[in-house]
């Protein structure tokens, strides 16, 4: 056997087990990239805003519904679905007057429910600015009798709350300036507004901690040259995973839509995800994902080694809906007293999750999240480490008792017959010494909760509504 053979096998192994450590997407970051994004693998959990034009239609079209929850695209896409002709959808900007919009309120309920990020909507696919911009007409203040700039006092407010700031932006897809399809070239007038943008952008509202680009188009020196002026204008922005052409700039991986990782990430990645179907406003999509559905995304998520960005679409009068209030009220309970198991983690060292849960980790400490409670125990395998300690998040004061059976390879913790926590309890284990594991360990159970629900109705006709 020769060496460098030797060595492609433990490099092999080591991937296998799943014994690399979280790690840069692609290899080709520069050296300031851990410190760029120190902060993101720290924060786990962000708030993402879809609001626009298409929060007047909530889903409908002259009486036909097309939001996803009818089996169509998301709301947000009615433009392109219905569709609507351009200076039709261009006119709802007259109707668009969210007086109610505070900030303020937003900003607060996304820091209750323990967010520490939050990424709004620019601009999005339909082309409509969100900001106040010298580059077109169509933009909020400019197109409605709002005339206010959301972004600049969201912006404020966020900096006020002390949580980061970062925006959404549809740079292929913009069926209002460049047209409906992504296959010809964009014009240079439509590039030049772009990089505008993106100019104001990094220049008017302070520190951009994000910028999300969406679905890129095939023209990936373009793409690249937005990427470009975001580094050049603010060093530390981070750019997410779906710039096309961006290896070289973006920061870290997005996964599909509503998708969160199958199994351990050790790539920087980040699920956006949704509490019910459609991102943007819709009027009756009333797939609501229960607090223990939102909650078990967010453990699994994170304890596979990702991020989780969780969308809300607020009413065109400029307010969240009772519905995401009182969802991210009680995510922010849960994590009042869970955080720790969160913030600052990484994936959990098993390759693998438990029938009750899944795990994440700091040096030292494994934490159990467990979505199915068992009075009879709490079985985890696989690990070598002698454990020192255990106790209960939510119930700190709790006696816990830990069967370690060496020869096993077995822990089985007996927490009590009541779970703490109605929706996922949380132990925390503390090892002698750091974690060490069992490679040769495997586990067959896998949660099968990495998609959200599917539409009820995926495949219903359309109905006429009324
Ligand atoms: C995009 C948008 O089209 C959608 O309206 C929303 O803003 C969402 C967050 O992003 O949709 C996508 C983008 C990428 C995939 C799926 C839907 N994907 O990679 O599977």
């Amino acid at each position: 056997m020769n060496m460098t053979w030797i060595a492609g096998l433990l490099v092999v192994v080591l991937l296998a087990a799943g014994a690399a450590p979280r790690a840069a997407a692609d290899g080709k970051k520069g050296p300031d990239h851990d410190k760029r994004i120190a902060w993101w693998r720290e924060a786990r959990f962000g708030m993402f805003i879809h609001w626009g034009l298409y929060a007047v239609l909530g889903g409908e079209w002259e009486g036909e519904d097309y939001g996803k929850e009818m089996g169509g695209a998301s709301a947000e896409w009615i433009m392109l679905r219905a569709p609507v002709p351009r200076e039709k959808y261009a006119a709802l900007a007259k109707q668009f007057n969210p007086v109610r919009f505070d900030a303020g309120q937003w900003v607060s309920v996304a820091k209750a429910a323990g967010m520490k990020y939050l990424v709004i909507t620019a601009k999005h696919h339909d082309g409509f600015c969100l900001f106040d911009t010298n580059a077109t007409d169509y933009n909020i203040v400019d197109a409605t009798p709002f005339q206010r700039d959301p972004i600049r006092e969201l912006a404020e407010e966020c900096r006020k709350q002390g949580i980061r700031f970062g925006l959404y932006y549809s740079h292929a897809k913009d069926w209002y300036h460049r047209g409906r399809s992504e296959a010809k070239r964009p014009t240079d007038s439509y590039v030049k507004m772009v990089q505008a943008h993106m100019r104001e952008i990094l220049t008017n509202y302070g520190d951009i901690a994000v910028l999300w680009f969406d679905m890129g188009d095939r023209f990936t020196s373009i793409n690249t040259s937005y990427g470009r002026i975001v580094r050049k204008l603010q060093p530390n922005t981070l750019v997410s995973g779906r710039l096309r052409g961006s290896e070289g700039v973006s920061d870290y991986k997005n996964m599909p839509d509503r998708t969160i990782p199958p199994g351990n990430v050790d790539a920087d990645t980040e699920t956006p995800m949704t509490m019910r179907l459609n991102w943007g406003y819709d009027r009756d999509d009333d797939n609501w994902k229960s607090v223990k559905e939102i909650l078990e995304l967010l453990s699994l998520c994170v304890c596979r080694g990702g991020n989780m960005l969780l969308n809300v679409g607020p009413t065109p009068e400029g307010t969240l809906m009772p519905e995401e209030i009182e969802r991210l009220t009680a995510v922010g309970k849960w994590m009042d007293v869970n955080g720790e198991a969160i913030y600052g983690t990484t994936r959990g060292p098993f390759g693998y999750d438990f029938e009750w849960g899944a795990v994440s980790s700091k040096p030292g400490k494994l934490y159990l999240h467990v979505l199915k409670w068992n009075a009879k125990g709490i079985k985890l395998h696989g690990l070598k480490s002698t454990v020192a300690r255990a106790h209960l998040l939510a119930d700190p004061k709790r006696k816990l008792t830990v069967d370690q059976d060496v020869e096993a390879g077995t822990i089985t913790i007996l927490a009590g017959t009541e779970a703490p926590d109605a929706n996922i309890s949380v132990i925390v284990i503390e090892t002698e010494g750091e974690v060490t594991i069992d490679r040769s360990a495997t586990g067959k159970y896998h949660w099968d909760k990495s998609h959200h629900r599917k539409p009820a109705k995926a495949r219903a006709k359309r109905s006429r509504r009324r």
